[in-house]
């Protein structure tokens, strides 16, 4: 239980090692907001918000996060004092905005977390030291580049590959990196850009013994992932229309999908993703971690969040060298496909102060009156 005095928002730019193509545009640089929570005891908490620049994984973005934060949210978490498992209730008013909520949430958790002198881990029930992480692969000029980036990954000993993939560049690059690498663990990824219409696409993806293929079709649908899934073998994972744990109960009610993608940001916050990890550990039905690009801050979240039993297949946190030329922390670094959890009260790491000035183009501080 903490009372907060101040919280500031800090927008940041870290410049990405190379460009990351999805299905629905190209991240060229990282921009972020990042939440400081200072309590009246002087604990400091940092929370990471996963949207970008654009609304394009989400309708959320960052000028949007930084009003709503700024104007709807914080105001309503200064001056009171408010426990973690709070901040979803107090914040309940807003409806949507589930990237800042989960920000915010994250702040408090960790600023508490200090002041206990816990790890988040432990917090969440988490168990395991280290954890299995993949990485993922954004769609590159040609197929032999692809190939040539995957054997890298391989190299590197990450524990599964994702593709990602959008119409035209599907069943000839998932199956060059499958003839290529015929035991590598592989997915492939198509950020919601097909349609039931493309049915035979995804039977010929169904031959490759994929782990999985990622949210192929509508951010917000249901019922046609349901159908989709019944014609064929490999499971499919949602990740853009799993919005919270009721959007997970419905979804594993209609049969839409056999794995869940669970990224704190996407659901509102980590306990929210605790919640669909318990209902989804509860059906028998596998979760991974998702990443959004995050910088240290918001990968030391997902390694704790990864560390709880369900969580049973390969994340998406990969080193920090895989992002950035420097990360804002200490840098991540995967060995033989698994990283380390975090172990230190709270996240187990903060941002690098004059990394962090170096990144920082933003900074609004909004104190409890
Ligand atoms: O953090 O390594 C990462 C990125 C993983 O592919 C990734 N994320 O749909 O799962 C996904 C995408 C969303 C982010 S696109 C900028
Ligand atoms: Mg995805």
């Amino acid at each position: 239980m903490s009372e907060f005095v101040a919280l500031e928002l800090r927008l940041v730019h870290l410049p990405l090692v190379s460009p990351f193509r999805t299905s629905f545009g190209v991240e060229i640089e990282k921009e972020c907001i990042l939440v400081r929570a200072e309590t009246a005891s002087g604990s400091v908490g940092w929370g990471e918000c996963v949207a970008a620049v654009d609304p394009g994984f989400s309708d959320e973005f960052n000028a949007a996060a930084w009003i709503v934060m700024r104007d709807h949210l914080v105001p309503q978490l200064l001056s009171a004092v408010v426990t973690a498992e709070e901040v979803g209730a107090r914040l309940a008013n807003v409806r949507g905005h589930r990237m800042s909520k989960a920000a915010l949430e994250m702040a408090v958790l960790d600023a508490e977390l200090h002041e206990r002198g816990e790890s988040l881990r432990s917090y969440l029930g988490g168990e395991k030291d280290r954890v299995e992480v993949g990485v993922s692969v954004g769609i590159p000029a040609s197929v032999e580049a692809l190939v040539a980036q995957v054997a890298g990954y391989v190299e590197e000993g990450y524990r599964k590959v994702k593709l990602k993939i959008e119409p035209g560049f599907d069943v000839e690059p998932v199956g060059a990196v499958r003839a290529a690498f015929p035991e590598t663990p592989l997915s492939a990824d198509a950020n919601a850009a097909y349609s039931l219409a493309d049915v035979e696409v995804f039977r010929a993806l169904d031959a490759f013994d994929l782990l999985m293929i990622e949210q192929p079709l509508s951010h917000e649908d249901l019922i046609e992932h349901a159908k989709l899934q019944r014609e064929l073998h490999t499971p499919i994972c949602l990740d853009e229309s799993i919005r919270s744990a009721a959007d997970a109960r419905a979804a594993l009610e209609l049969g839409a999908c056999g794995i869940v993608n669970i990224k704190q940001g996407r659901v509102g916050g980590l306990l929210e993703s605790r919640r669909i990890h318990d209902l989804a550990r509860q059906e028998g039905i596998p979760v991974w971690c998702g990443g959004m690009l995050e910088t240290g801050i918001g990968r030391a979240a997902n390694l704790a969040l990864a560390s709880l039993p369900g969580f049973t297949l390969p994340g998406d946190t990969s080193s920090s060298s895989r992002y950035f030329p420097r990360d804002l922390t200490e840098p991540f670094v995967a060995q033989d496909g698994t990283m380390a959890v975090p172990q230190g009260p709270g996240l187990g790491v903060e941002p690098d102060p004059p990394r962090l000035e170096e990144a920082t183009v933003e900074v609004e501080r909004i104190e409890a009156r």
